[in-house]
């Protein structure tokens, strides 16, 4: 039988629970639970010498299967490359940009490495699925190793265009590398036009649809567009059934019937937190009727310790929470609440359908899975409303969402301002389109659809060998 094999950096193995913040897990489980298949990747653990693995776990249909990395590829590797180098790029952000050729190498390296570990694994009838940017020259690896089952890749960060792409001094490499690849996604067709002109720009394309002959028996990169999604159904019944939970109970407690404002986010600067809180801030400020009858609870769990960009970000957040919370809060009254943990996802839904305004406002994301989940949780008959960045990949899709640029702070404001005060008709109209947006592109459809255009390579190729 055909299995899917996905390999992302990062492995959330089922008895970790923090692991699960994170919008790549959440696809990758959902691409595995229905069929079952292999998740390979790294372990989180790293040693001092050569790196063990792969180690193998079974949890029902779902074989685990992870690897060590050694502390010099985690810091070259995964904080280096990866997350100083491509994620700033991919995220237009130049500020938090750096590049050294010694990191690209080891990330070169421990794609190698993956590879080697990956082979033994292999069936000649896998598909292999391949997520994100730390593993974009995995195919060339896994071909090169005379590997010719189809490979495809999903970029689960936004495709950036062209003159932000040159940048990076080893963009051309990239590019060709993507080229290994059967099947090419990602979460909007702007990302999509973007490699498509990357593509053309180094003759690599053929102009009209990133085809290209990537085999040396001839079969064709497809690349296209496939957004993800999420389990509305699981939502909603998690939403529902949350509101006895002690955390939920605790937190509607203390609210003491005003409106609530949440935000729930992975910190990364990448989110534009710090301007969130600027624009909560001059929503009291610029809407004083609001003071001491809106609360907002902002959580957001630390990710990539050892990045200095995190860190920062870390300290710079509980810094602003506590001037909001010193200059406004009443003997009877706190503001904001910076929780800065990760919560279960029923908790979260739970969280959610108490909220009157879902606050997603990152300075860019490639799609975001938390304004999908805001919604989803919300009740129909009196449904919070989300405040959307219109520079998120999401915005593509919920243009019935309130839209802003999360760098114009008073225009967040407005907007909050304008979510807290809605008509209940004009909410659940809004609600319901983007309900059956959610549902229409939903978790098993990008599942699915991803699957069937590696099939289809699975055909293609199989007619194109002599
Ligand atoms: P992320 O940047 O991690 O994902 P997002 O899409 O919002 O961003 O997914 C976050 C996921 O983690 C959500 O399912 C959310 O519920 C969960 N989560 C967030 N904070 C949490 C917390 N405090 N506790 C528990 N769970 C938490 C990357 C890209 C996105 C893209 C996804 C999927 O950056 O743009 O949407 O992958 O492709």
């Amino acid at each position: 039988m055909t299995r899917l094999v996905n390999v992302s950096n990062r492995v959330a193995l089922p008895s970790g629970s923090s692991n699960a913040a994170g919008g790549l897990a959440v696809g990758v489980l959902a691409a595995l639970r229905e069929h079952g298949g292999i998740w390979f990747g790294w372990n989180g653990r790293t040693v001092k010498g050569e790196p063990a693995g792969p180690q193998l776990t079974q949890d029902g249909n779902i074989t685990y299967a992870t690897i060590e990395l050694s502390e010099r590829s985690h810091e070259l590797y995964y904080n280096g490359f990866a997350n100083t180098s491509l994620w700033p790029v991919c995220h237009y952000l130049l500020g938090y940009f750096r590049y050294e050729r010694r990191e690209f190498d080891e990330y070169r390296r421990v794609n190698s490495l993956f590879a080697r570990k990956l082979i033994p694994l292999l069936r000649p009838d896998d598909l292999i699925w391949v997520h994100d940017y730390h593993l974009i020259p995995l195919a060339s690896e896994l071909r090169r190793a005379g590997i010719n089952n189809p490979i495809g890749f999903f970029l689960h960060v936004p495709f950036p265009a062209l003159e932000m792409l040159r940048v990076l001094p080893v963009y051309q490499q990239l590019l060709r590398a993507l080229c290994a690849y059967d099947v090419v996604g990602f979460h909007t067709p702007r990302d999509l036009r973007c490699f498509r002109d990357a593509l053309d720009s180094q003759g690599l394309g053929d102009g009209a649809g990133a085809d290209r002959r990537n085999h040396a028996n001839g079969a064709r990169m497809h690349a296209d567009v496939f957004p993800i999604g999420i389990d509305v159904d699981e939502c909603q019944q998690l939403a529902m059934q949350t509101g006895e939970h002690d955390h939920v109970k605790r937190m509607v407690k203390h609210l003491h019937g005003r409106q609530l404002l949440i935000g729930v986010d992975r910190l990364d600067y990448s989110k534009g937190l710090e301007e969130r809180f600027q624009a909560f801030t001059r929503l009291l400020e610029n809407y004083p009727a609001n003071r001491n009858q809106v609360s907002y609870i902002q959580v957001a769990p630390k990710t990539r310790t050892g990045v200095r960009a995190y860190d920062d970000i870390r300290e710079a957040l509980e810094q602003t929470a506590g001037q909001i919370n010193g200059r406004f809060a009443d003997i009877d009254w706190v503001p904001v609440r910076y929780l800065n943990r990760a919560f279960d996802r029923a908790t979260l839904m739970g969280f959610f359908r108490e909220s009157s305004v879902g606050l997603v406002t990152p300075v860019r994301d490639g799609m975001n899975l938390v304004v999908k989940e805001f919604i989803a949780s919300q009740p129909l008959y009196d449904p919070g409303m989300p405040v959307l960045s219109s520079l998120a990949g999401a915005a593509h899709e919920l243009s019935d969402a309130i839209l802003v640029n999360p760098y114009d702070v008073d225009g967040v404001a407005d907007a909050m301002h304008r979510a807290l005060n809605m008509s209940e008709g004009e909410r659940r109209e809004r609600h319901s389109s983007m309900l059956a947006v959610l549902r229409r592109n939903d978790i098993t459809a990008w599942r699915t659809r991803f699957v069937e255009a590696l099939l289809q390579a699975q055909g293609q190729n199989q007619t194109a060998d002599p």
